[in-house]
């Protein structure tokens, strides 16, 4: 057979799911992988049986007894193989039919960091105080770095070698941010590509409560302060 007609192998994606007691959502979350992608679920100290789900799922299981959400994906980064990372919540928010929209750019070569700009689904799903503060930090960060971001959503595609070449500092949730602030000041092409943003599985952690939105501000509004431009 000339080598031309070999069938391409599946693109070799490892996927980031950070776990915090996310039980309910993980079979729905790992039933729905598209080919060529290989989960690595990040159990960040749950209470619950996501562990042994994500197992009985068929994902690889790694444990980050830190807490936070830099945490743990980083965790994962460096349990991670393949040349490409993708980053998806394991809330069951995101529909991962749609993770090549995000990974596919980064394999072809035509962009270094790609996020995925989140539509909600209905109203449910991006509480309001959430989608303000979110749009505030978006016009922060296109003002900062005059990147055209209108999001900085958690579902990301990158090399997993330029990632760890950012040397990202925070573990909570500065860590998406610090990410963009970095790649860019690093020359990394970063882009956004929409994606579909649906209501979670199970009880809100973050958006959905006082404490969760307040620690997210004050961990962003520090990582603003602390790059420079
Ligand atoms: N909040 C939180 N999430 C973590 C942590 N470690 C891992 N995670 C996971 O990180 C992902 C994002 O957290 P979410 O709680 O969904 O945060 P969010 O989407 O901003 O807000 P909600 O969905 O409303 O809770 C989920 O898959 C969590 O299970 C942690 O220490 N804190
Ligand atoms: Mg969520």
């Amino acid at each position: 057979m000339p080598k031309s007609s070999q069938p391409t192998p599946a693109a070799p994606i490892d996927l980031i799911l950070p776990c915090l007691n996310e039980a309910r959502a993980l079979p729905g979350v790992l039933g729905s992988l598209p080919p060529g992608v290989h989960a690595i679920v990040v159990d960040n100290g749950s209470t619950d049986s996501s562990a042994e789900v994500a197992r009985a799922s068929g994902a690889q299981v790694i444990v980050e007894s830190r807490r936070g959400f830099g945490a743990a994906v980083q965790a994962g980064v460096m349990a991670a193989t393949a040349e490409v990372v993708a980053i998806c919540d394991a809330d069951g928010s995101f529909d991962l039919a749609e993770l090549g929209r995000v990974s596919g750019p980064v394999l072809a070569g035509e962009a270094d960091l790609m996020l995925g700009r989140r539509r909600a689904t209905n109203l449910r799903a991006w509480p309001v105080h959430a989608r303000i503060a979110n749009r505030v930090l978006s016009g922060l960060i296109r003002v900062r770095t005059g990147l055209e971001l209108h999001d900085l959503g958690p579902m990301r595609a990158i090399r997993r070698a330029a990632l760890l070449d950012l040397h990202l500092h925070d573990r909570r949730s500065g860590y998406p941010l610090e990410m963009v602030l970095r790649a860019h000041l690093a020359g990394l092409r970063v882009d956004e590509v929409p994606v579909s943003y649906r209501p979670r599985t199970g009880r809100s952690k973050v958006t959905g409560t006082l404490k969760g939105t307040l620690t997210a501000i004050a961990d962003m509004t520090r990582m603003i302060k602390e790059i420079p431009s």
